[in-house]
């Protein structure tokens, strides 16, 4: 019997590690996996006596942990570059909003796809993500507002974890925007999540967490404050979009429920920073939204790292104000837009990002007891990652100690 079923060899490992400086580098280091998770890790003149049933060299390649996207609508209906163009003419997306259009177009384009749509849809966007690296992808629902398509959303998103190889990690986001059917009255929407979408989502076991969009355009800091009590109690993990077009005091109620995280936070005050120092809960900065809004107010990233908040990175992939499948590409423009450092970038999207998740004690970076995510890459240093927009510089992705098949 083997005492490890694959053993690689001459890596240069950023282990990402908590604490560690210079990216937790290893040189000259290996990796021992069993059973789906790292054994051992460290420097390869360590390396202690074992048995592998297979062993590889990466020839001096950097390793490491594989990149995770936490925030992602990446199932819906349809696509919104007519929107987009309209806003380019100088139209607000909150103007939209108010027309009907914006979030409820995708809602009304999700409504009347089948699962088998959505799903084929979403999958080349899923791919893309693979082939830069990104081994497990939160989804959210929030384009189906209603019983029914809420949990289709959400069926679609287990299903492509399933066939994918990726790890996909569902967020039920029913209080997104209030449909139609409950025009003038967001009230009544919540009591129906509540009453009706919560328990059936949490009874199907299709969600790993509920999010809502606390913003003037969609729901009160009151609204989500039921909303978070009810998962609670059926101990579901919160999370919020939170501040991202007005301060709304977003950070500071997901900080009292101790969300896994608050998203967006452009517009969070130092009093919203406070509350989150401490709490546990990660920032999620999402730069393609930034940029697609044509926003000009800041993350305030200097008080988050100040008060050592744990701070993440991802694409929000959406068809309205972030059609980015790309989390290289988000990493470039949180250097660029926001001044985090390509150190902070990548571990935004490895060790924040599985905090964001609450896969903190499962992934996200390189140490013995984690999973056996990681990503092998031809470039000479990590900083690569954040430095090049539109680079493709991966050479293999492992999957709990496996290789995806990037092309299915
Ligand atoms: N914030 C966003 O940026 C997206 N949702 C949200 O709550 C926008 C979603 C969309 O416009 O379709
Ligand atoms: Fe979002």
């Amino acid at each position: 019997m083997a005492d490890w079923d694959l053993l690689l060899t001459d890596a240069r490992i950023a282990t990402m590690r908590q604490g560690a400086p210079d990216y937790g580098t290893l040189e000259a280091g290996a990796i021992a996996i069993a059973g789906g998770m790292i054994d051992w890790v460290g420097a390869a003149e360590d390396l202690p006596a074992g048995r592998a049933a297979d062993t590889r060299s990466l020839d001096g390649r950097w390793v490491t942990p594989a990149l995770i996207d936490c925030h992602t609508h990446l199932v819906f209906g349809g696509e919104r570059a007519g929107e987009y163009e309209r806003r380019l003419q100088g139209v607000s997306y909150e103007d939209i909003a108010a027309e009907g259009g914006g979030i409820l177009s995708t809602v009304r384009a999700t409504r009347v796809a089948s699962e088998e749509q959505l799903y084929a849809a979403a999958l080349p966007r899923l791919r893309a993500l693979a082939r830069e690296g990104v081994a497990t992808v939160e989804i959210k629902s929030g384009y189906g507002l209603d019983l029914d398509n809420e949990l289709k959303m959400l069926r679609v998103a287990r299903r492509l974890g399933e066939t994918s190889g990726l790890s996909v990690r569902t967020t039920l986001l029913a209080a997104h925007t209030v449909p139609p059917e409950f025009a003038g009255g967001a009230d009544a929407y919540i009591d129906f999540i509540i009453d009706e979408i919560l328990p059936a989502a949490a009874n199907e076991d299709l969600a790993d967490a509920v999010d809502a969009y606390c913003e003037s355009i969609a729901f009160d800091a009151d609204q989500v404050e039921r909303l978070f009590k009810r998962a609670r109690d059926l101990g579901l993990r919160v999370k919020l979009h939170a501040d991202q077009l007005s301060d709304s005091g977003g950070a500071e109620l997901a900080a009292r429920f101790g969300a896994l995280s608050a998203d967006h936070l452009e517009y969070t005050s130092q009093d919203g920073v406070t509350a989150l120092a401490g709490s546990g809960t990660a920032a999620v900065l999402l730069p393609g939204a930034y940029l697609t809004l044509n926003e000009e107010q800041k993350p305030p990233v200097g008080e988050l790292r100040s008060g050592g908040v744990p701070i993440a990175l991802a694409t929000d992939c959406n068809p309205g104000t972030s059609p980015l499948a790309s989390i290289h590409f988000a990493m470039g423009l949180g250097s660029r837009l926001f001044g985090l450092t390509p150190e902070e970038c990548l571990a935004g999207v490895t060790r924040e990002a599985a905090r964001a998740l609450g896969l903190g004690h499962d992934r996200g970076t390189l140490e013995s007891g984690k999973r056996a995510d990681l990503a092998a890459w031809d470039f000479d240093h990590p900083r690569q990652l954040a430095y090049w927009l539109g680079e493709q510089p991966l050479s293999e992705l492992l999957v709990a100690g496996r290789p995806v098949d990037r092309a299915s």
